[in-house]
């Protein structure tokens, strides 16, 4: 399709300002089909940076290897420009808005040269839903057009939706590196060195310009950036959340079924749980998201879920027909692989597939690979944070109603991340305030998923603190308000923090994850309907011993472990936040949640005191 297809003269003009300023060789606007895909694609095979995969292997997939200053979220170079400072927060970078504007500016001018610009009229959430959002994405790359056109509803169809005056969110986006006359990417993959790499975020004005990174989150702009850091603002000024959510639809054996949402932190087991194969008998799981959800109050005053993106943009090491069966299937036909390793016979291995190299590789960088078992050093072939796109609609177990314009309606919530000591398999919130109060508490060790967020562990509230496009502490008294406004405190949402990744002291996992998670869905279902054998604790409700079926290999002395509410650690978990987390949102930290944090430390040291006041006086 070309500009003149377009009925908008607000989009039209911003299409060619945008064009006089990048100086494209052409323009393009993407109508979503097959054939376009394909003709966007073999640019690419072209230009060296795809390479078509072995269609009796892997049918119409290809692989792509990024440059290795480009292979994930940048969180250093990720900028909220509000035009106050106090309006970003602790949590973000902030720039002036009119600076960072100027900055970019020179950045852009001229950026798009020898390239062709990509118009991606695109849907967050299923077209015509009053409660998806539209958004525009202008690029220079082929991939993030085809990884686009998988993640989210793109096209003719959006276009007519967006009519001649609809509202859509601005995303320009360029890869920052201009071809001289005649030149293509010749097998490079296109980026910009890391300090010209910018993700800004203009919240007042709901526009994201990225430039300079190719990949995931920091490029493919419906995702983190529309769907995460605009709509939380939006949200906030709405009514609603914007949250890094899975959606989940549990079904019992008697055929009843409740919906689940979990926010985990990047890499910490969202599409896993989402896709997840129940090891109990009868049960079933079928997934909505693995990444985002939108939620808001139906007219029957219950809490909603939608589904917002049309793909899935998974973490690949560790995904095996073992650990994850859906995500496998899913990924076995159209579908873009980035950084994993080639086999001789233009297949994919990576690391955790479950079988043994097959002969030589090409790595994830281009250089030949031979496994080495005895090496416990070797690099891997395939980056940590390698992923798939694959349409959500391949996936054996989506859900039938995960294009639901109004969303379903949410039983329960979860929290969770990795924690391998402290953090018990599963407590439950008595409250949404002391919900609340858990999610903002979250903390994990860090993953491969962020380049730069260090080592250690450290605090993500919500799983979203990369994600929060405005103050956090402003964040934290919106979900106060959100669970205010229930019309009826009973229907909201059970919240749960919930921990797969409790390790012995020899560094083993103490519990088998996965499947054997069910075990815990299970539990937190029936505690949404009143029949779970629960116990009161210091910390939330909480299964008794034997609420939760042992899996194979759980003794009943690992259950004590991961049910065991270690008061010691919870001490010094208070401590931690109430010196180090806490103080980080200044004035803006809700006065429940400091309330929350009073009483937990109450309730424990209560718990600990044994000259049998059960106030806490004996100190200890
Ligand atoms: P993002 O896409 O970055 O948001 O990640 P995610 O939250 O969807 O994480 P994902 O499900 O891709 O899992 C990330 C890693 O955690 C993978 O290497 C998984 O193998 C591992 N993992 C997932 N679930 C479990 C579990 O229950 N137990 C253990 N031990 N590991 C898990
Ligand atoms: C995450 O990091 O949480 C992801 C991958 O889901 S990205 O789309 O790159 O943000
Ligand atoms: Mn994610």
């Amino acid at each position: 399709m070309t500009v003149n297809d377009i009925k908008h003269p607000g989009l039209v003009a911003w299409i060619n300002e945008i064009k006089d300023y990048c100086t494209p060789d052409s323009v393009y606007v993407l109508d979503g089909s097959a054939e376009e895909y394909d003709r966007l694609m073999q640019k690419a095979v072209k230009a060296g940076i795809a390479i078509p995969l072995n269609p009796e292997k892997k049918p119409h997939s290809f692989l792509f290897r990024s440059d290795p200053s480009d292979v994930a979220r940048v969180e250093k170079r990720t900028f909220i420009a509000s035009e106050k400072q106090e309006d970003a927060g602790p949590t973000n970078n902030w720039v002036d808005p009119a600076e960072l504007k100027k900055t970019l500016m020179g950045l852009y001018k001229g950026c798009m040269k020898g390239r062709t610009m990509y118009v991606i009229v695109f849907s967050m959430g299923p077209v015509g839903s009053e409660f998806s959002k539209i958004g525009v994405e202008i690029t220079d790359s082929e991939y993030v057009s085809c990884n686009m056109d998988i993640m989210t509803r793109v096209g003719k169809a959006v276009i007519e939706e967006l009519g001649t005056n609809g509202f859509f969110i601005h995303c320009l986006h360029s890869v920052g590196k201009p071809l001289a006359e005649g030149e293509n990417d010749n097998g490079m993959w296109p980026c910009a060195p890391i300090e010209k790499k910018y993700i800004a975020h203009f919240p007042e004005t709901r526009e994201i310009w990225s430039f300079g990174s190719g990949y995931g989150g920091n490029a493919l702009l419906g995702k983190k950036c529309l769907a995460l850091r605009i709509a939380t603002v939006m949200a906030r000024d709405e009514g609603w959340l914007a949250e890094h959510m899975l959606i989940l639809k549990l079904t019992n054996p008697e055929g009843k079924s409740r919906y689940v949402t979990a926010a985990f932190p990047s890499a910490c087991g969202k599409t896993n749980l989402a896709m997840l194969i129940p090891t109990i008998p009868g049960w079933q799981v079928h997934t909505l998201s693995d990444d985002i959800a939108w939620l808001r109050y139906g007219k029957d005053g219950r809490l909603y879920a939608m589904s917002v993106e049309a793909g899935f943009f998974g973490v690949v090491p560790g995904t095996s027909m073992h650990s994850n069966p859906n995500a496998m299937i899913a990924a076995q036909k159209n579908t873009i692989y980035t950084n994993v390793a080639l086999t001789e016979d233009k297949d994919v291995w990576w690391e955790g597939i479950g079988y043994d190299a097959p002969g030589k590789l090409i790595d994830w960088q281009g250089n030949e690979w031979v496994q080495d078992k005895t090496n416990k050093d070797q690099k891997p072939s395939s980056h940590p944070n390698s992923r798939f796109t694959a349409p959500a609609n391949q996936c054996p177990c989506i859900s039938d109603d995960w294009e639901d314009p109004h969303g379903v309606p949410v039983s329960a919530i979860l929290f969770g991340g990795r924690r391998p000591s402290t953090i018990p398999l599963v407590h439950g919130a008595r409250t949404w305030t002391h919900g609340t109060f858990l999610g903002s508490i979250v903390g994990s060790e860090i993953t491969a998923a962020a380049l730069d967020a260090g080592s250690g562990i450290r605090r993500d509230p919500m799983a979203m603190k990369p994600f929060i496009g405005y103050n956090a502490g402003d964040y934290f008294k919106h979900w106060l308000n959100v669970g205010k406004a229930a019309k009826d405190q009973s229907l909201l949402p059970r919240i749960f923090y919930v921990n797969w990744f409790r390790k012995t002291a020899e560094g083993k996992w103490l519990w088998p994850g996965y499947g054997d998670n069910s075990r815990v869905l299970k539990w937190i279902f029936e505690v949404c309907d009143g029949t779970a054998q629960t116990v009161d604790t210091p910390i939330g409700i909480m299964p008794t011993l034997d609420a939760i079926d042992r899996p194979e290999g759980v003794t009943e002395e690992d259950m004590k472990e991961l049910l065991n509410v270690d008061i010691d650690g919870w001490l010094r978990e208070v401590e931690d936040i109430r010196k180090n987390h806490y103080p980080i949102f200044g004035d803006k930290l809700p006065k429940e949640l400091w309330a929350q944090l009073d009483s937990l430390e109450a309730d424990l040291k209560a718990a600990k005191c044994d000259c049998g006041c059960g106030c806490g006086c004996c100190g200890k």
